[in-house]
């Protein structure tokens, strides 16, 4: 059975991309609901029925655990999916806040993510259950989404928002970065720019794909769940709306064999 793999849009493809390159064999089924897009500025109730109707179809495709691959989506609608599925599901702040919270020597770090998300306090609330007493300066990025699923990811246009958002961090003494949000790893080269020219300390950037694909493997392997080894395997990409911003990421992602975009309705629920 596949793997199902769901985000607002193209976010979600940088946690596929690395659940891909840690498991080799398993077929995999990426939800994107393009449709709704962004989910960031939503609030709490609307992204918890957004979350459920997604990964409820993902169900109806059959697939034996669930990667909820959206900050937004984790922060607000984990638990409400856990609850109501039967399929081992796993959100994206968990496992990267760990990561995070060993790696800072200073225990001070950075979070940024979307509106919803930082609103929803779900990193602090993570980072200092890990590490009680840790620091953490949180931004809202809200244009970083609907730039990186424009795929205008470098220039000027970018670094000028980037500039704007990033500045908050310049006089902390944060030493660790979260990008929590899937997206903004597509955004990394020009994060990471930006953040040299604005923070005097060195700062190292984590997101979700390698600590969560990680926290998969782990959690398919406990539940006796992991494909042997095979060759071959499938990859497939469904879309709540038309694929035409989807698809170059998705490409640069996967290789240009992809050609095959299935477009999903979504029932309201
Ligand atoms: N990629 C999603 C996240 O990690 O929060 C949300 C992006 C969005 O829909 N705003």
């Amino acid at each position: 059975l596949p793997i199902g793999v769901f985000d607002s849009g193209v976010g979600g493809l940088t946690v596929m991309r690395a659940v891909t390159e840690l498991l080799p064999y398993e077929d995999i089924i990426y939800l994107g609901d393009t449709a709704r897009v962004p989910y960031g500025n939503r609030g709490p109730e609307t992204v918890r029925r957004y979350a459920l109707n997604a990964t409820k179809l993902l169900v109806d495709r059959g697939v034996k655990a669930i990667v909820i691959a959206c900050n937004t989506a984790s922060a607000f609608a984990l638990k409400a999916v856990r609850a109501r599925l039967d399929v081992p599901v796993l959100g994206v702040i968990e496992p990267v806040a760990r990561t995070a919270a060993a790696a800072s020597e200073a225990g001070a770090i950075g979070v940024i993510g979307t509106r919803g998300t930082v609103r929803s306090g779900c990193y602090p609330k993570a980072l200092e259950a890990l590490r009680p007493g840790v620091t953490v300066h949180q931004t809202a990025c809200p244009l970083f989404v609907p730039l990186a699923e424009e795929g205008w990811l470098t220039g000027d246009v970018p670094r000028q928002v980037a500039r704007e958002y990033l500045r908050s961090l310049a006089d902390t003494d944060v030493d660790t970065l979260i990008l929590g949000c899937t997206h903004y790893p597509i955004l990394r080269q020009t994060i990471a720019e930006v953040l040299q020219e604005v923070i005097s300390q060195p700062v190292t950037l984590y997101d979700s794909a390698t600590s969560t694909a990680r926290d998969l493997r782990e959690g398919l392997s406990q539940h006796d769940l992991l494909r042997p080894e095979r060759s071959g395997r499938e990859l497939r990409f469904l879309l709540t709306d038309v694929p035409d911003g989807f698809k170059p990421t998705a490409e640069r992602f996967f290789g240009s064999h992809i050609s095959e975009f299935e477009h999903v309705n979504i029932p309201v629920g």
